[in-house]
């Protein structure tokens, strides 16, 4: 842009901006306030969406392609502002015009509310997945919920958790746009009614529903400088009229008011598990409520083509489920094909398994999805009739295959009986989709060889890997500018579409001057987050130490309780003057725990009480310092990820499915201490064994241990630092006030069998953090390590796994 252009669009955009602190906040634009010019700052920036938006949407009808539904219960897109003005390449721009209001940009993003409409990785995951949609052109549309609350706010209070509202849209959010035009009715209970049609067939319909309107609310994301704008759509619950009227007519004013609170709780709030799903009826009714409304959306826009036939459903409408969350849409295209469209059972069932495409998260027992007959019965009662025809089908055909087999009939059943009856909704995800995915090599290996064995052997070829990715523009360019702009100034900005182009980097990780400049960068950022923890929590940390950070959700198959036990040896070590190798340490750990799992808030309390410890003692000075950030979200992990040196990837190896926090910390060059875990491996393979901190048992160690003869108490007896430490911990050490406090801790460990395998692991891992001491003391190693990370990461790309996704699975090709 030559200079009087770039002049006039700042002019334009600070007209803009006032016009809507004026007109569209009816606010005084004078004197400049923060709150309010960030305000019109985002209708402007909106505004120049808008256009782009309306364009690739109609872009869409204008070349009849098929398209992609992306399915998820959860999002978490972090703030939209500065994606938006990068996208529209206008961060210049946009400093200057607030700057000339003496105002600061960075400190306008900061007015932004994180929308937490997500638990963790599964709904970050969908978020960089839609920006990869939009960048790579791939036409299609993300489905959700638009939660009035979202995650939980955490605070600490006396080390604690405390849960508190995530009240997001309190002040209306100038990214959500409502479509009051776009409602559809959806039901609920009722019951299924046979009846004989003019043909003299038998049909059903479902009938003597309770009914509730889904409202339509639209955020655009945009594609990065390309003029491509996807939708996500998020559905809202609105309370439908005669349900209303019914009371209103009785007179009961205060019953009409609560009916329409309670439907329109269905949208209300995101459940906070991340793993153990629980049998609510409000959950599976938010997985009806979004289902059926995605579904009127889908058959809307599918019959606006004028199709003639259903047949060629699946060359329009690739369906993408994201986990089994949305996993009664199978049902419900089943329902909507048999019972409204009356088709033939076999012809909708092979339009169902042409469309879908499912992709499990987790083989965590624990967190695979059922839900009891009874209650799929009361809510959904047609759906179930239909799962268990589906089941009934399936079973008969199995049986014709594999006769006599009966075990084989019940480990694949629709319905496990063990424990009341349960629909297994991973099965019917299974069966009734052409391909199942899961998300790093290790854990699609693993749902072949174990969990979904006998699936893989009835439907070979259906079961694929998608190793995850990361949007490149978020997790770098964003989150780090200044390592952004060093990387540009030696191989220019072509990563930002292809990251590919970061390998170009390798050739430099030996050259001082750019191991140099890599150190101040990395430096800076160090600097940054000194400063915003000083800020929050009021601790002093020193930025020349190891930044050393395990930030996810609090778990304990993430092991946070074996970073916790280094810590204290290393505590031990310093208090009794035996520190080899020892390097300061801040440790820095981040997470949210779910409400109802007390074992995981207990070991949040006890990294605040091992902390307080530590921090405490004068012994220890400036030699380690362990801080516990609250309230983990997109914005902190931006904060936090460019300024690690080290990054904690340490579940016991098999149970975590992918991991992307790995993939954000080695893109911004820290380096990783981590199990054969996930997406470890793959990260390893690429970054090469000698840039990567490895130690832990092993996926088949892990099995094996589990079959039998693990015995956490010898390893307890036979090694005396572990035995210390543990000790300390049960004993109150840590709890002075309530000396048994943590006893769940260690009996879970010691007395209850180790599941986690922490005892088994701890030496090894002892062990690889001394090495990476070591490592960091030699400042040209650790410097060649990181950029090497950094330049072996193209892997690991958002937009490569979209476009694995979109040629194997979707079927679909980028517009061009
Ligand atoms: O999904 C996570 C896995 O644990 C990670 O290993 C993986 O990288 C990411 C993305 O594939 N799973 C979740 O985050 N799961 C949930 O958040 C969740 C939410 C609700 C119910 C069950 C699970």
């Amino acid at each position: 842009m030559t200079a009087p252009e770039s002049n006039q669009s700042v002019e334009s955009l600070k007209d803009d901006i006032q016009r809507h602190v004026a007109l569209t906040l009816g606010s005084d634009p004078f004197p400049p306030r923060k709150e309010r010019y960030y305000l019109g700052l985002c209708y402007s920036v909106r505004d120049r969406l808008l256009g782009q938006w309306l364009e690739t949407q109609r872009s869409y009808y204008d070349s009849i392609t098929k398209r992609v539904y992306y399915m998820s219960l959860e999002f978490l897109p972090g703030r939209f502002l500065m994606n938006y003005i990068q996208a529209l390449g206008m961060e210049e721009e946009c400093r200057e015009a607030v700057r000339d209001f003496g105002l600061d940009l960075d400190e306008l993003l900061e007015e932004e509310w994180n929308p937490g409409l997500g638990n963790g990785g599964l709904g970050r995951l969908a978020s960089c997945y839609m920006d990869s949609m939009a960048t790579c052109k791939i036409p299609g549309y993300g489905y959700g919920i638009l939660y009035d609350y979202g995650i939980f706010y955490q605070t600490i209070v006396n080390g604690y958790q405390h849960e508190g509202c995530d009240n997001w849209l309190r002040q209306d959010s100038p990214w959500v746009l409502r479509r009051g035009h776009f409602m559809f009715l959806i039901n609920f209970y009722g019951r299924s009614e046979a009846y004989e049609d003019s043909a003299g067939h038998e049909r059903f319909r479902w009938v003597d529903t309770e009914s509730v309107m889904a409202m339509a609310c639209d955020i655009m994301v945009p594609g990065h400088q390309n003029g491509h704008v996807t939708n996500m759509r998020l559905w809202k619950a609105i309370s439908t009229r005669d349900f209303e009227l019914e009371h209103f007519n009785r007179g009961d004013y205060i019953g009409a008011v609560q009916s329409k609170v309670e439907s329109e709780n269905i949208s209300k709030v995101l459940y906070p598990n991340d793993t153990s799903p629980r049998g609510k009826e409000l959950r599976l009714r938010q997985q009806y409520f979004f289902v059926a409304a995605t579904f009127q959306d889908i058959l809307r826009r599918f019959r606006k083509n004028n199709y003639s036939s259903f047949d060629c459903f699946p060359d329009q409408v690739a369906v993408q489920l994201n986990d089994t969350h949305p996993a009664i849409s199978i049902a419900e295209l089943m329902r909507i094909l048999v019972d409204d469209e009356a088709l033939t059972w076999e012809t909708a069932w092979t339009i169902c398994q042409k469309t879908f495409s499912y992709t499990n998260h987790t083989v965590l027992p624990e967190a695979l999805e059922t839900w009891s007959v009874e209650l799929i019965g009361r809510m959904l009662p047609r759906h179930l009739q239909i799962i268990f025809e589906i089941n009934r089908r399936f079973l008969d055909d199995v049986g014709k295959r594999f006769p006599g087999r009966v075990d084989l009939l019940r480990s694949l059943s629709l319905i496990a009986e063990d424990d009341g009856k349960q629909v297994r909704m991973a099965h019917l995800a299974i069966i009734g989709s052409h391909t199942v995915n899961g998300v790093a090599e290790l854990h699609s290996k693993i749902l072949k060889a174990r969990l979904f064995k006998d699936f893989d052997n009835l439907y070979p070829g259906k079961f694929t890997n998608v190793t995850n990715g990361i949007t490149p523009r978020r997790w770098l360019m964003q989150a780090n500018p200044a390592l952004s702009e060093l990387i540009g100034s030696v191989i220019g900005n072509e990563w930002i579409h292809d990251l590919s182009h970061l390998s170009e980097l390798a050739a430099y990780a030996d050259d001082p001057e750019f191991q140099q400049r890599w150190q101040e960068v990395r430096k800076r950022n160090k600097k940054l987050l000194a400063r915003y923890v000083l800020r929050k929590l009021g601790v002093g940390i020193n930025p020349a130490t190891l930044f050393d950070m395990h930030i996810k959700r609090i778990h304990e198959y993430k092991r946070q309780i074996l970073n916790v036990l280094h810590v204290i040896t290393i505590y031990n070590r310093i208090r009794s003057g035996s520190v080899a190798h020892h390097v300061p340490r801040t440790l820095f750990f981040a997470g949210k725990a779910a409400p109802g799992y007390l074992q995981a808030k207990l070991i949040i309390k006890l990294i605040n009480a091992v902390g307080q410890a530590v921090n405490g003692d004068p012994a220890v000075g400036n030699e380690l310092r362990v801080v516990f950030l609250p309230n983990y979200c997109v914005s902190q992990a931006e904060k936090l990820i460019p300024a690690a040196d080290l990054s904690e990837q340490i579940s016991t190896a098999g149970m975590e499915a992918s991991g992307t926090g790995n993939m954000k910390f080695a893109l911004n060059g820290a380096l990783t201490i981590g199990t054969l875990d996930g997406a470890n491996i793959e990260i390893r393979e690429v970054v090469g064994e000698d840039n990567f901190f490895l130690f832990g048992h092993t996926e088949e160690d892990v099995h094996r241990l589990h079959s039998g003869g693990y015995d956490p108490v010898q390893i307890y007896e036979s090694n005396i630092e572990l035995k210390k430490a543990l000790d300390m911990i049960s004993t109150g050490f840590f709890s002075p006030e309530a000396p048994s406090l943590f006893r769940p801790i260690v009996d879970s460990l010691l007395a209850h069998g180790d599941y986690y395998l922490v005892l088994a692991d701890y030496a090894k891992y002892v062990a690889e953090q001394a090495r990476v001491s070591k490592c960091y003391e030699d400042p040209a190693l650790w410097t060649r390590m990181s950029i090497l990370n950094t330049a072996n990461m193209g892997k690991f790309s958002s937009d490569r796994a979209i476009m694995e996704y979109a040629r194997n699975i979707w079927k679909v090709s980028p517009l061009t």
